[in-house]
């Protein structure tokens, strides 16, 4: 059980629950946190809020230091926002009201712990894929840098799409020496498929019009993972030269 279980059960909520019940972290385009709202009024795109409310999220990379691969979720068809997308490997938010608490503050960022991104991220990687908080020690994962940016649905719901995301995104890696450490679980109403990928695999399936991604997958491929971060995987787990704390 991941250590926010006792507080949030997400196999206890349907999709429109989490929707309804999540508390994101509502921030102005600094990051400073200024305020609260549910993950479905936050999502909404529409003539009020053309661009949804922004909040904070996270973006987990996870790789198999053996062979170098990447593992890759396609979301569920049953996700209300950005369903049957392939993308990284797990997406979600730090939530208020959480144990252990998931709200970072500017000081966590500028030294680099985020703890609170991290405790969201060990939830969800329970949640999503099954995978127990004993394979995912805290202190494994590397918060690399923010990357803030907008997109509407368009992907799955047409130009006049009701749905998007508007996030300032923490983007944490997390190594293991061998997959087989791994237990890997995927729950039906987050995820439809996974996949293990090396970069040639990751490019040739992007070239591949037949298969959707998320756009913020696609931005951080295109920004940092697939010409530096991934290229140079072990020193980007082993030294800051990767890490940008003060970029949003
Ligand atoms: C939102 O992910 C976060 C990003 C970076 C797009 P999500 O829609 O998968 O969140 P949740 O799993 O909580 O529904
Ligand atoms: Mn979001």
């Amino acid at each position: 059980m991941s250590p926010s279980a006792k507080k949030w059960d997400g196999n206890a909520m349907s999709q429109n629950d989490m929707m309804l019940k999540d508390t994101v972290i509502v921030l102005d385009d600094q990051d400073n946190i200024i305020g609260s709202a549910s993950k479905k009024e936050s999502h909404v795109f529409n003539t009020e809020q053309p661009r949804g409310i922004l909040h904070r999220a996270f973006s987990v990379f996870l790789f198999d230091e053996s062979t170098g691969e990447l593992l890759l979720q396609q979301r569920a068809s049953t996700k209300i926002t950005f369903p049957n997308v392939w993308t990284n490997t797990c997406c979600s938010h730090p939530l208020h009201g959480m144990e252990p608490a998931e709200v970072d503050t500017p000081e966590d960022v500028a030294n680099g712990t985020v703890m609170g991104a991290k405790y969201a991220a060990i939830r969800k990687l329970d949640h999503e894929l099954g995978i127990p908080s004993v394979q995912l020690p805290v202190g494994k994962f590397k918060f690399l840098t923010r990357l803030h940016y907008w997109a509407a649905d368009t992907v799955t719901h047409g130009r006049d799409s009701p749905w998007g995301e508007h996030e300032i995104d923490y983007v944490l890696f997390f190594c293991v020496k061998n997959k087989s450490e791994l237990t890997i679980k995927p729950h039906p109403d987050e995820v439809d498929d996974i996949k293990w990928v090396s970069p040639q695999k990751l490019d040739e399936m992007m070239k591949d019009s037949s298969l959707l991604f998320s756009p913020w997958f696609r931005l951080i491929c295109k920004k940092w993972l697939v010409t530096s971060w991934w290229k140079n995987l072990k020193e980007t787990m082993t030294t800051d030269e990767h890490c940008d704390y003060a970029a949003i």
